[in-house]
């Protein structure tokens, strides 16, 4: 017997009134039942050739890429990478549809977006590397830092883009989560702010399938991600993740809505993390290679092949010169990254607190003079 039937029992028990409707018709709110492709589909033809090469160069140099830090990490040139390879279309399709004054909120998976939106490549490997703080200027590149707490990017996001707009400046911001964020109570209130402010803010979920071991139907009884957004009464988008004209498309719907002042959109790309969680994992422990093989055959860089290639918009020279590109980028990066950084162990004071503490200040003087000590033995002194 629950409180409310038991007997004399005076609990408020809330009933709608008679003409009770849902403040938001949930209808168009709702997203497709399957995931919105374009390559391989009749909507291909209409799409437009130079940014289906740019989109494939950018697939091709973003694979690179993370074969190139994944052996930096084998070479102790990096602590850890958390490679995207399978992902590059969500990653490249995330950067390319925003403008230079918007925001990218990327979580520590998003290197690729972050080199894509025009970083440094070796900057945007900083943190990973084991430096202090982000490695790049977050104000300058309008590049949040790489987010390794889950989905603590999203209220941030979503303030920017608040303030922004309050502001009265032409400011979107593009959050990346994975499906294990979904499960973070940050994703829930940033979502819930963003529809209740109408904050122009566009969350992009790549589900891989995983959060490292726990696949996705541990993770949610929901339909499908892109279902969550109805209940906080933003649209929901559901888009093959490994189809990059469809994600520039969909993802370029959502930012420029968000720009008219339409409020947020929650867009899920169905795709597939093709190598384990980071280098520190092993993911043969989880999932077996029948799955892996599966999604071969629907790789985002095949894909797009395919597509070039029967529209007489890419040739063998064609690949050719996007793979030379992309080996002379991972040339330079495995140069630059082989240098030593120079670091003063000193600035593990700076920036913690704007006043020292008496005990901060102890252990800065203690480190000093073991540095001094140190520097004299090696003096001869
Ligand atoms: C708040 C918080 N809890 C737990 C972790 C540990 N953790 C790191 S990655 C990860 C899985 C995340 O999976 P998902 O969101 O699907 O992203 P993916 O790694 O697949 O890109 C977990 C649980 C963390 N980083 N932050
Ligand atoms: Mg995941």
């Amino acid at each position: 017997m629950t409180i409310q039937e038991m007997p004399g029992s005076t609990a408020y028990r809330p009933s709608p009134p008679p003409a009770w409707q849902p403040r938001t018709d949930p209808a168009p709110l709702l997203p497709d039942a399957s995931p919105y492709r374009v390559l391989g589909t009749g909507a291909a033809a209409g799409a437009d050739p130079a940014l289906l090469r740019r989109l494939y160069a950018e697939l091709v140099r973003g694979r690179r890429y993370n074969a190139q830090a994944t052996a930096l990490t084998r070479q102790g040139r990096l602590a850890v990478y958390p490679s995207s390879t399978g992902q590059e279309a969500c990653e490249v399709a995330a950067a390319l549809v925003l403008q230079e004054q918007d925001w990218l909120f990327p979580s520590y998976r998003d290197t690729l977006a972050v080199v894509a939106r025009g970083l440094d490549p070796v900057q945007a490997l900083t943190l990973l590397r084991g430096d202090w703080h982000t490695g790049y200027d977050p104000r300058e590149a309008r590049i949040a830092p790489l987010c390794t707490p889950l989905a603590t990017q999203l209220p941030h996001a979503v303030g920017l883009a608040h303030a922004a707009r309050l502001k009265g400046d032409d400011v979107v911001a593009l959050a990346m989560v994975g499906d294990g964020g979904t499960s973070e109570g940050d994703f829930h209130e940033a979502l819930n702010f963003a529809a209740v402010w109408q904050a122009p803010v566009v969350f992009l979920v790549q589900n891989n399938g995983f959060a490292i071991s726990v696949p996705l139907a541990k993770q949610t009884a929901a339909p499908s991600l892109a279902h969550k957004a109805v209940g906080y009464g933003m649209p929901g988008r559901l888009v093959d993740g490994n189809d990059a004209a469809a994600l520039h498309q969909v993802l370029g719907e959502a930012v420029e809505r968000a720009r008219r002042g339409g409020g947020p959109t929650l867009v899920e790309a169905i795709t597939y993390r093709m190598e384990a969680h980071t280098n520190a994992d092993d993911a043969t422990r989880y999932r077996g290679d029948a799955e892996v093989d599966a999604w071969r055959d629907h790789d985002p860089i095949a894909l797009l092949e395919r597509e070039l290639t029967a529209r007489g918009l890419l040739d063998e020279d064609g690949v050719r010169e996007a793979a030379e590109a992309a080996e002379a980028m991972a040339a330079d990066l495995r140069a630059r990254m082989n240098a030593d950084p120079v670091l003063d162990p000193m600035d593990l004071f700076t920036h913690v607190y704007a006043e020292r503490t008496g005990q901060l200040r102890e252990q800065e003087a203690q480190l000093r003079a073991e540095l001094e000590a140190e520097a004299d033995v090696e003096d001869g002194r």
